[in-house]
């Protein structure tokens, strides 16, 4: 059965005008290794349990969101697919009648399991386990280097039935991107045809001018909160540099310096931690310098990336748990894929190519190091991850992966799959669960019983990891890329914010 929503009756949550306060026992185990009377060393395993006091703010603010690269296939589709479903759009399609929807969007179209009522299971929209910001509520905007018009940009992105784009071009004409910062070193040669909308000047004054444009979008449309997401244009990775980019300082300084290693990334999101302003790298490139890790740290501005995980890494991120978590070793993956849209066409540089090739690679090692029974020490499969740009399949990108594996007794266990599907649908509402959650994941304040005073969660937002390919983690924090321990981490923190236990799926009433 499906409720819509529901609200939770426990000596362990109250629920105030502004607030929803929560009291949550986080049980856990300790290890040590404990030496005995004997000089031998065991390993002891100590249940742990540390009460939490949770605080969500329930009042939603305006919220604008900021979109670097607004004007490409991505921005352009989740702006008008906002838009259709705000506006009830519905349009002909060569099958039927198609309806807009939210389908691919973990807070808009999944479901939680709440619970059980009269012997059947019951849930409800995962939307519906916190106040979350409405879509159609958002204020969009954004910066791109090429001055065409969303609708106009919606029609270059070739993504949208026809029918549909008809109907959105009165909605999308009269939203135009603000210039970007072009910087040729940083993207593929062959983007430069586009770039007729730029910031000039030197990396301070387009810095100032970010932050400047920031200030007055939310001036001019009378947002209470801003949240950037970059999907322009993946970069190539910055060097990192002692005295350049290593800290705060030598970040700063070095746009003082108008040093040419600064990526048009890390100053859009040098801006944003200026301002306070949370950002989220939906690229692969390493934006997050040492030295603007350090500055979000030390602002606690809200930091997240990196590299939208959408179709082929998604999938990885689910096979490979299922292998390695079956006891079955994979020995290879071969991750092909081919796309002929304007990502396509910039990927198509080795600089900007390798950027992805490093975050499509560094998905499986969590699994691969959580089993030692299948890999010794050192021992990683063999992961090659090839992309080609093929003009005539546009946006429809096209995936093949072989996952090669050692099974019983020797034998060779190999699986093969083609995905083919329009990248950009897929991308655009994974945006948008990044920028509710972001959002949302400011409004939650938490301490433990060790703890005198509340506090936001760490400025490096781990919690946005199910979306991302090579999820951003404070330093000495470890990395996870299993698709559904991603998962069960964002929503068992949000059941917490309501003082429900975690979702452990022992269903012992009915055993
Ligand atoms: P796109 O090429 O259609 O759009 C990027 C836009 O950014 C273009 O309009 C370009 O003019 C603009 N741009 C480039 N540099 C800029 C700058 N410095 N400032 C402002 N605007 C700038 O690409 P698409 O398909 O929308 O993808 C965007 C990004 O998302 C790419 O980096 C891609 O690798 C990444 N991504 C996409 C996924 C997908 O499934 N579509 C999944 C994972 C990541
Ligand atoms: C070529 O791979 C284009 C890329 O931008 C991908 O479409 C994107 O990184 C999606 O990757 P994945 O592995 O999640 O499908």
């Amino acid at each position: 059965m499906f409720i819509e929503n529901f609200k939770v009756e426990s000596p362990n949550v109250k629920y105030t005008e502004t607030e929803i306060e929560s009291v949550y026992s986080y049980e856990t185990t300790e290890l040590v290794h404990q030496k005995n009377t004997n000089d031998t060393y065991e390993w002891v395993v100590k249940p742990k349990t540390v009460k939490y006091e949770f605080k969500t703010q329930t009042n939603l603010p305006k919220l604008g969101v900021m979109l670097v690269g607004w004007g490409g296939n991505n921005g352009s589709s989740l702006t008008g697919g906002v838009i259709a479903n705000r506006e009830g759009i519905s349009w002909a399609t060569k099958d039927n009648i198609q309806q807009a929807n939210y389908f691919g969007s973990l807070t808009q179209a999944s479901a939680i399991r709440v619970g059980s009522f009269q012997g059947e299971e019951i849930y409800a929209p995962f939307k519906s386990l916190l106040p979350m910001v409405n879509p159609e509520d958002i204020v969009w905007g954004g910066w791109d280097i090429s001055d065409m018009n969303l609708a106009d940009a919606m029609g270059r992105a070739k993504v949208f039935d026809i029918d549909l784009q008809k109907q959105l071009r009165p909605y999308m004409e009269s939203m135009v991107p603000l210039p970007g910062i072009y910087d040729p070193d940083f993207i593929a040669a062959n983007q430069g045809d586009r770039a007729n909308n730029i910031i000039k000047g030197t990396k301070k004054e387009q810095l100032q001018q970010v932050i400047k444009d920031i200030k007055e979008f939310k001036e001019a449309n009378k947002v209470d909160k801003v949240v950037v997401l970059w999907t322009a244009n993946t970069e190539r990775y910055s060097n990192i540099v002692v005295g350049l980019n290593d800290t705060m300082e030598n970040l700063l300084a070095s746009v003082d310096k108008n040093e040419s290693e600064i990526s048009p990334s890390t100053l859009f999101a040098l801006a944003c931690v200026l301002e306070n302003v949370p950002f989220i790298n939906g690229s692969p490139q390493n934006t997050f310098v040492p030295g603007l890790i350090d500055l979000a740290i030390k602002r606690n501005s809200l930091i997240g990336g990196d590299d939208f995980k959408s179709g082929q890494t998604k999938m990885k991120s689910v096979l490979v748990d299922f292998l390695v978590g079956a006891g079955i070793k994979p020995t290879s993956i071969v991750s092909y894929n081919h796309l002929g849209n304007n990502d396509g066409m910039n990927l198509s540089a080795p600089q900007t190519f390798r950027s992805k090739e490093i975050s499509k690679s560094n998905v499986v090692d969590d699994m691969v190091n959580s089993n030692a029974i299948l890999y010794g020490p050192g021992e990683h499969p063999d992961h090659v991850v090839v992309i080609k740009y093929v003009p005539y399949v546009g946006d429809s990108k096209r995936a093949m992966d072989e996952y090669t594996s050692e099974i019983f007794m020797g034998g060779k266990n190999t699986i093969v799959m083609h995905n083919t599907c329009e990248d950009s649908l897929l991308a655009a509402p994974i945006i948008l669960d990044l920028v509710l959650l972001a959002e949302l994941s400011t409004r939650i304040q938490f301490k433990s019983e060790h703890e005198d005073k509340f506090h936001t969660f760490h400025p490096v937002a781990t919690i946005l990891s199910y979306l991302t390919k090579a999820p951003l983690v404070p330093p000495g924090t470890p990395v996870v890329n299993a698709l559904s321990k991603q998962r069960s981490m964002l929503e068992n923190i949000l059941r917490a914010c309501v003082g429900l236990a975690p979702e452990n799926n022992m269903i012992l009433e009915y055993k």
